[in-house]
C-alpha cells in the first residue's frame, strides 16, 4: 500500500487521560500492544528493523500509531470500543491514529470498515467478535496442533540430525509430553538449497525414521521464498531472484526474493517441499515469509497467498503449516498456526528498547495483545518456553505462557533442564486448544 496518500477515516471525541489504542504490525515479528493515547507505539530502532520487523515501505509517523490493517480505540468512559480495519486480507491498508488535545485523528491510506464493539466489551472481546466476521476461507482454525521442541533457542544453526535424537531420547526418559521435533535453521545446504548438509547435519531421511520408531514426528524450518547470496540455487538461476527488492540481511549477506512470478521457480520450490514431506517431514515452519508479499511489479499479497496455496498442496492437507516471520492478515486462511510475536531470548528485555527484537518482554507483550486470534484464524504460536537455569525471570515466563492457549513448544534442551525447569516444561507441553479463550484479566497496557 505504499506510495498512495492517508486521508482522513474519523475524529473522535475522546478523554485524553484514559483514552487508549491497540495497534497491529504487519508481521509476526511486528509489535501488537494497547498503549495510552497519550503515548506512541513501538519504532524500530534500525532502517533494517523497519524492513524485517516492521512494514516494509511504510515507517510510522514520529507521534501516534500505525496499524497494519487493523487499530482499534477505546475512546474512555462507557463509550464502546471502534475498530478499523481491512475489509479482507488483500489489500491491507496502513490505519494511523494521533491524539490532539481532546480528539483522536484516524487516518488510512486504503479502505478502511469501521467495526463498533458492543457497549461494555473488552479489548479482546470486542477484538475477538471482528476476527470473527474477517472473510477466512481455507484451512481450518480449529485443528489442534501437537507440542513442539525446536532446536533454535538452545542449538542455533549448530543443529545436527544426531542432536536432535539425542534431544528425543532424553526428553522421553524425562517424561516430557513433546510429539514434534522440530530442526530449525542451519540443517539445509544453504538458505535457498533445501538438501540437507550431509556431512555437517546428516541424514533427514535416518531422522525421520528414528522419530517415528519412538511415535515421534520430524518438524522441520524451511525459509521458502528468500536464499543466501552463495547458495547454490542463486549460483545456478540468478534469474529466479529479485535483486531489485529489499528483503533485509541474513546468513552473511543481503537475502534474496525469490520471483514468484517464474513458473520454474516456483515449481522447483514445490518440489523439493514435496519431497521432505515424502522423506517423513509432518510438520513444516515456513520462515520469513513477509519476503514474498514485498510491494513491487507483479509482488505483493495476491502472488504471497497463491504462492502459499501452491505450497500447501505440495505439503499435502496431512502435514501441519506452521507461518512465521508472515504478513498476518494476508496469511488468514493459509496455515494451521502461526507466530504472533518476536523471538524470544534468554534476556527479558529487548535490545535498543525495540519490541519487534528478540527477548523474553517482547515475545511475551505481543502473543499476548493478539490472543483474539487464536483458534479463530489458525493456532497461535507465541514462541517457545524457556525454562533452563540462566534465562532471565523463567518463572515469569512459564506463568504468562500458561495463560495463553495457543501452540506449546519447548526451546531448551532437557539435558540442560534442572528439576523446577523439567516440572514447568512437563506442564505446559500439551496439544493446542482448538477454540478461541481468553486469557485471564484485560489487556495489559504496553510503553514503548
Ligand atoms: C532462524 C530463526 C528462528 C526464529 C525465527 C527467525 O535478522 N533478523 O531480523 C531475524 C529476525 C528473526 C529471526 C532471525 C533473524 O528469527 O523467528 O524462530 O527460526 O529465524 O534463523
Amino acid at each position: 500500500m505504499a506510495g498512495q496518500e492517508f486521508q482522513p477515516v474519523a475524529v473522535l471525541d475522546c478523554d485524553p487521560g484514559s483514552a487508549q489504542v491497540y495497534e497491529f504490525g504487519w508481521q509476526s515479528w511486528s509489535p501488537a500492544a494497547l498503549y495510552r493515547a497519550e503515548s506512541r507505539s513501538a519504532r524500530p530502532s534500525s532502517p533494517l528493523a523497519q524492513v524485517m520487523n516492521y512494514r516494509p515501505g511504510c515507517p510510522a509517523p514520529g507521534e501516534g500509531f500505525q496499524g497494519e490493517g487493523l487499530l482499534a480505540v477505546a475512546r474512555g468512559g462507557e463509550e464502546p470500543i471502534l475498530i478499523f480495519a481491512a475489509e479482507g486480507p488483500d489489500p491491507v491498508p496502513s490505519i494511523r491514529a494521533r491524539l490532539l488535545k481532546d480528539r483522536l485523528e484516524v487516518s488510512a491510506n486504503g479502505q478502511v470498515r469501521i467495526w463498533p464493539g458492543e457497549r461494555g466489551a473488552g479489548m479482546d472481546e470486542s477484538l475477538g467478535s471482528w476476527a470473527e466476521s474477517f472473510p477466512r476461507a481455507g484451512r481450518a482454525a480449529r485443528k489442534s496442533l501437537p507440542s513442539v521442541w525446536c532446536s533454535w533457542y538452545c542449538l542455533g544453526d549448530r543443529v545436527t540430525a544426531a542432536s536432535v535424537i539425542r534431544a528425543a531420547r532424553s526428553a522421553r526418559q524425562r517424561q516430557l509430553p513433546i510429539s514434534v521435533f522440530q530442526v530449525d535453521d542451519g540443517w539445509q545446504a544453504a538458505t535457498g538449497d533445501w538438501w540437507p548438509d550431509r556431512e555437517r547435519f546428516g541424514d533427514l531421511r535416518e531422522l525421520a525414521r528414528a522419530l517415528s520408531a519412538d511415535g515421534l514426528e520430524l518438524g522441520l524450518w524451511v525459509a521458502p521464498f528468500v536464499a543466501a547470496e552463495d547458495s547454490e540455487t542463486v549460483r545456478r538461476h540468478p534469474d529466479w531472484y529479485r535483486t531489485e527488492l529489499d528483503a533485509g540481511r541474513n546468513w552473511k549477506g543481503r537475502i534474496l526474493v525469490l520471483d514468484l512470478r517464474r513458473e520454474a521457480a516456483l515449481a522447483h520450490l514445490t518440489g523439493r517441499l514435496q519431497g521432505l514431506a515424502e522423506l517423513g517431514v509432518s510438520y513444516f515452519k515456513l520462515d520469513f515469509l513477509y519476503a514474498g508479499a514485498l510491494e513491487g511489479p507483479g509482488s505483493g499479497i495476491g502472488p504471497y497467498r497463491m504462492a502459499m496455496a501452491s505450497i500447501q498442496r505440495a505439503i499435502g492437507s496431512r502435514a501441519r503449516l506452521m507461518a512465521c516471520g508472515a504478513p498476518l492478515l494476508p496469511t488468514v486462511g493459509l496455515a494451521d498456526a502461526v507466530r504472533v510475536g518476536p523471538d524470544t531470548a534468554p534476556g527479558w528485555e529487548p535490545p535498543g528498547g525495540d519490541l519487534s527484537q528478540p527477548s523474553g518482554r517482547s515475545a511475551q507483550v505481543v502473543s499476548r495483545a493478539r490472543a483474539f486470534t487464536h483458534g479463530r484464524w489458525w493456532s497461535n504460536d507465541p514462541d517457545c518456553l524457556l525454562v533452563r537455569p540462566g534465562v532471565e525471570r523463567r518463572g515469569l515466563r512459564a506463568r504468562q505462557l500458561s495463560e495463553l492457549a495457543g501452540l506449546a513448544s519447548s526451546g531448551d534442551l532437557p539435558d540442560d533442564l534442572d528439576g523446577w525447569g523439567l516440572a514447568r516444561t512437563r506442564r505446559l507441553m500439551r496439544p493446542s486448544a482448538t477454540g478461541p479463550s481468553a486469557p485471564p484479566g484485560p489487556m495489559p497496557v504496553t510503553r514503548a
